[in-house]
């Protein structure tokens, strides 16, 4: 199976000329066509945890500035990184060292049954410890003025001697936040739920550009896992394309998949978040990061050409604001199953996921 990649632009132009001020008029003249792309969107999600999109607003060009700036910064000596490292913030900005995150699939007893009872062929790499991967947090869009979760508002950290590193993640930041909001908007069409029902609860939501940094050059031997099996605590993760292959997802029916973002496009995963406003129509799709062969292909050519052997992700994290309660929305509401999913506040819940990966607190187990 393929992920089919949806072109946003039918919908940008659409949504881009309605006056915004009478919704469900303009739901109902919302073109045949463009109704069945927004349940293509929905059905992917939901089938998949996954979706391939094209925004015209996000190029190429966009995506390697950014990359270029993070290779940069994650090639600097470890005292420098560790300088913009913020624990009692629970990282949720600044830099996370590696070795600090741990994976899911670690931690979690009930996952790790499961993963047992999973065929051979479609079982994901055993991490052996934490995730040896670095990354750095930085927060997207306007924050509450008043919140009960500061630590997950807090101000942003600006590294020293990069001039343009505020610009540089803005842009890129508000351009992935832009494309998540046209699937957000498409999404909820899909479901049958108000075309705003995801997006008025992610406003002035902990929104987080948090590129992953690999050093290739000290662990790029096949095998290694830089990311273990986990899903994303947030609503929707988007990933820009990264210069090294490695990301594998696992579809809703078990099976495995190695990621191909064509050039210029964007992948879009579902996270817990998602699950929890959808009562498991839609649940966290799960993933690792692994040097395989096509890594390795990819080392050898970037070294040839004496490019950087850090691997960067372009991954921005879109959350629920803290203060809004998640719980099943609309129609969802009446599932069997949404009382697996009591309302809880978006904030408390970011905060028990982070005690459980090691970054909020700490955790006795390690
Ligand atoms: O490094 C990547 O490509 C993605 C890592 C990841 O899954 C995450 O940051 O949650
Ligand atoms: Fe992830």
């Amino acid at each position: 199976m393929e992920l089919p990649v949806i072109d946003l632009a039918p919908y940008l132009e659409v949504s881009s000329k309605s006056s915004g001020n009478c919704r469900d008029e303009e739901e109902e003249e919302l073109d045949p066509e463009l109704k069945t792309l927004c349940s293509e969107v929905s059905r992917t999600l939901r089938e998949t945890g996954a979706l391939l999109v094209k925004d015209p607003r996000c190029s190429a060009n966009d995506n390697d500035r950014f990359i270029d700036m993070m290779e940069n910064y994650f090639e600097r000596p470890q005292d420098f990184k560790r300088r913009q490292e913020r624990p009692h913030l629970h990282y949720q900005v600044g830099v996370t060292p590696e070795g600090v995150e741990v994976p899911r699939s670690l931690v979690d007893e009930e996952m790790h049954e499961k993963l047992r009872a999973m065929p051979k062929e479609s079982q994901p790499s055993t991490p052996s410890g934490p995730d040896p991967k670095w990354r750095y947090m930085w927060r997207v869009g306007p924050r509450p003025s008043n919140t009960r979760f500061q630590e997950l508002n807090a101000e942003p950290v600006i590294p020293e001697g990069f001039p343009e590193w505020k610009e540089t993640m803005d842009s890129w930041g508000y351009k992935m936040i832009s494309a998540i909001e046209a699937v957000a908007q498409m999404a909820a069409i899909g479901f049958g739920l108000p075309k705003d029902a995801f997006t008025s609860l992610m406003k002035q939501g902990p929104h987080l550009l948090a590129p992953t940094g690999s050093d290739l050059q000290r662990y790029g031997k096949e095998g290694t896992v830089f990311a273990g099996y986990h899903y994303d605590l947030n609503f929707l993760t988007i990933h820009g394309r990264s210069r090294y292959p490695g990301l594998n997802i696992w579809l809703r029916n078990g099976q495995k998949m190695e990621v191909k973002v064509p050039i210029g496009c964007l992948l879009i995963q579902t996270g817990k978040q998602i699950e929890w406003l959808t009562a498991g129509d839609c649940i966290a799709g799960m993933h690792e990061v692994v040097v395989t062969n096509r890594t390795l292909d990819a080392i050898n050519r970037a070294s040839q050409q004496n490019r950087s052997l850090w691997r960067v992700s372009s991954t921005l994290f879109a959350h629920i604001a803290s203060d809004a309660v998640l719980k099943p929305l609309g129609h969802f509401a009446e599932s069997p199953i949404a009382r697996n999913y009591p309302p809880i506040c978006a904030g408390e819940f970011v905060e028990q996921e982070l005690s459980v990966i090691n970054l909020k607190g700490s955790n006795g187990e390690l």
